[in-house]
């Protein structure tokens, strides 16, 4: 399997169907319309969308099956980051190498760009129901995953965590517990969505929970260490921004050497957690790896 291509060729699918999820003209005010747009389409990698048809494709069904699910995740990742680059957050202004939503169309428009984002994300879930005839049951539960990845005892509250840290002293264990939340919840969300949807039990839901809590680490590790050896032209952000932030990470506790052996190890425990599953879930093995060598 040629990961660049297969990782090009979802990206590509995914890019089309967010197109059609998104509010076409005259079904939503136009400047709202193009802030989400402008978001949505500023060149992300599409890694959790991504991630939930590689979980379905592991579980033996189609990516198809779960694309509703897959731009939901979208969705929610960028009213993240819109959110994310406000200035009462990061107060960003470039992101994907593009001026941040914020800075286009001003602080109200991006705050409800991102509210519109955010809701979006579970009008299209429940699409699954009509286009693959999924049970309502099965798409209760996907609610219920992503919005509890999503929300206060996920996403959300990691980024109020990462906020109250801003300025203090961050131990290992707090910065562990800001990135499982911030960033790794929606990767778990992302995954268990794709599995659920093509029929996961208990077990396999499992060693997808174990290989997203791995895989949402070495996200992360690599993510701190690119913000270090990183050119900015590539990561879309200024390098460096975590060092000027006094934000904990990985290289600051640990050092470079030390975090890439961390990221190497929490990729391959990511691996292991799928050994029960056949060569169908290859797609998954080689995305943790590409963690490894990604330069954005
Ligand atoms: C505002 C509720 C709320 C949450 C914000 C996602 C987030 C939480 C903050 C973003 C800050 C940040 C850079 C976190 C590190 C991990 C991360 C989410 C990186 C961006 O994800 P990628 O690399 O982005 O998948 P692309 O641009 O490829 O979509």
């Amino acid at each position: 399997m040629q990961l660049l291509t297969y990782l090009e060729e979802r990206k590509k699918l995914i890019d089309e169907e967010l197109d059609q999820y998104l509010p076409q003209h005259g079904h939503a005010p136009e400047r709202l319309r193009e802030a989400m747009r402008h978001s949505v389409f500023a060149g992300g990698k599409r890694l959790r969308p991504i991630l939930t048809m590689a979980a379905s494709e592991a579980m033996g069904k189609g990516k198809e099956l779960v694309l509703p699910a897959a731009c939901a995740l979208e969705f929610i990742h960028t009213y993240s980051l819109i959110h994310d680059d406000l200035p009462a957050m990061d107060d960003d202004d470039l992101r994907r190498g593009k001026p941040t939503c914020h800075k286009v169309y001003g602080e109200a428009t991006a705050i409800l760009a991102g509210d519109a984002l955010l809701t979006l994300a579970f009008e299209v879930i429940s699409n699954n129901r009509m286009i693959a005839h999924i049970s309502g049951d099965t798409i209760a539960e996907v609610v219920r995953i992503v919005a509890s990845g999503a929300g206060a005892a996920g996403m959300v509250g990691g980024q109020i965590a990462d906020l109250e840290a801003e300025g203090q002293p961050v131990d290992a264990e707090t910065m562990l517990y800001i990135h499982s939340r911030k960033t790794g919840a929606l990767f778990q969300a992302a995954l268990g969505a794709g599995a659920l949807l093509a029929g996961a039990d208990e077990s396999a839901l499992s060693a997808f929970k174990r290989y997203g809590d791995q895989f949402g680490l070495a996200f992360q590790i690599t993510d701190d260490i690119l913000d270090v050896e990183g050119d900015t032209e590539l990561i879309g952000k200024p390098a460096g921004s975590d060092e000027k932030n006094a934000k904990a990470t990985y290289p600051s506790i640990y050092g470079l050497e030390q975090s890439y052996r961390m990221a190497e190890e929490s990729v391959a425990q990511a691996v292991d957690a799928l050994r029960v599953f056949p060569e169908r879930a290859e797609p998954l093995r080689q995305i943790a790896r590409y963690l490894l060598t990604r330069s954005f």
